[in-house]
């Protein structure tokens, strides 16, 4: 029997998308799942329907939800914190245009559910940096954080005015083995691990006592499929829910490798990612997404720099071994 609930990952190349849609395909069958990025997949592998799209073409993005009779999108097309700082106005225009025609799509085809991610670079240099509740002073100083702010109140908007299905988590920095990070601040505590299993020596961007949220990305992925699940009464935040994670300091997570990896390396020379990591909050307040739908983090920095030693050691053994 063929099942019409079709679901839509936009920016199904990037980190985020090519780990959730391993994940959905596993759930909901590659069959029903539609992989869509601007660029063409040359690293990344898609086992399903793939679609070159850009999210800013709104008249494409209708066609394609019309011809593959879409339910569900998750749209993850953005640019991040320190690429954004690159080129204000792309940013602003792809990360704005893209969540609007993403909303207007969700007015116009009724039913249509959207995950959209939001980001802990909401937050500025006035917000409260320890345990940075929900609702606070959100003063962002990056185009990145402007625009995730104003997107979070474009779906509020959406889900008030026009009764849109918009759900939506405020993402810490998020780490995993199966794909690279594309341009952020939180980048760093990635790249540690690729060159500690080489036994490269790391000059990490961030100074050594700079913490941050950071989350690994099965959790992540388990919070967002939790959140698009939960029966809509129980999703009481239109805007985006702050999610947790892991706080830990580049000089943490070199320690927790030197333990697996004693000779490991790393200096600090921090660039013009160290002012946006200090605007960011240090760890966040979860306690409305355990309220509402029952978040529960599951991973600590220890066991995550295990799996990341772990799988990411594999991935440089020759073929043969591998
Ligand atoms: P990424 O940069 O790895 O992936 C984004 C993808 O979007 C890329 O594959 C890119 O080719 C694609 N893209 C760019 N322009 C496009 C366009 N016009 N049309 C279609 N696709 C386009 O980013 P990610 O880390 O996977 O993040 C995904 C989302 O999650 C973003 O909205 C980001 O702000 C948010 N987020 C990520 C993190 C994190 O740590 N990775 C943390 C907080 C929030
Ligand atoms: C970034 O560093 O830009 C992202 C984020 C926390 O939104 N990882």
């Amino acid at each position: 029997m063929s099942i019409t609930h079709k679901t839509l990952i936009i920016g199904a190349l990037g980190q985020i998308g090519s780990e959730l849609a391993e994940t959905l395909y596993a759930r909901h069958g590659v069959e029903n799942i539609i992989c869509a990025d601007i660029r063409e997949p040359q690293t990344v592998q898609i086992e399903g329907k793939y679609l070159k799209l850009d999210v800013t073409d709104k008249a494409g993005l209708y066609e394609v939800i019309e011809q593959h009779e879409i339910r569900v999108i998750y749209n993850l097309a953005a640019i991040l914190s320190a690429k954004g700082e690159q080129n204000p106005e792309w940013a602003w225009h792809l990360n704005m245009s893209g969540l609007l025609n993403s909303l207007e799509a969700a007015r116009h085809f009724k039913g249509l559910q959207i995950f959209w991610p939001s980001s802990i670079a909401v937050f500025g240099p006035h917000s409260p940096r320890q345990n940075t509740p929900q609702y606070t002073v959100m003063d962002p100083n990056t185009v990145y954080g402007i625009s995730k702010l104003a997107g979070e109140r474009w779906c509020e908007y959406y889900a008030q005015k026009y009764g849109v299905d918009v759900r939506s988590i405020r993402y810490p920095g998020l780490i995993g083995y199966k794909s690279a990070p594309g341009g952020g601040t939180t980048d760093y505590a990635v790249d540690i691990y690729h060159y500690a299993v080489q036994h490269k020596p790391f000059t990490c961007f961030l100074s050594e006592n700079t913490y941050l949220p950071m989350m690994y990305m099965e959790d992540a992925i388990r919070a967002t499929l939790e959140l698009m699940e939960a029966p809509a009464e129980k999703v009481k935040n239109r805007s985006s829910y702050n999610l947790g994670g892991i706080s830990f300091s580049p000089k943490e997570i070199a320690a927790s490798i030197q333990k697996h990896i004693p000779d490991f390396e790393c200096t600090y020379v921090p660039d013009f990612r160290q002012a946006i990591a200090d605007s960011w909050p240090q760890s966040i307040d979860d306690a409305d997404a355990k309220m509402d739908w029952g978040w529960k983090g599951k991973y600590d920095m220890e066991a995550m720099t295990q799996i990341m030693l772990e799988n990411i050691t594999k991935q440089y053994l020759p073929q043969t071994q591998n």
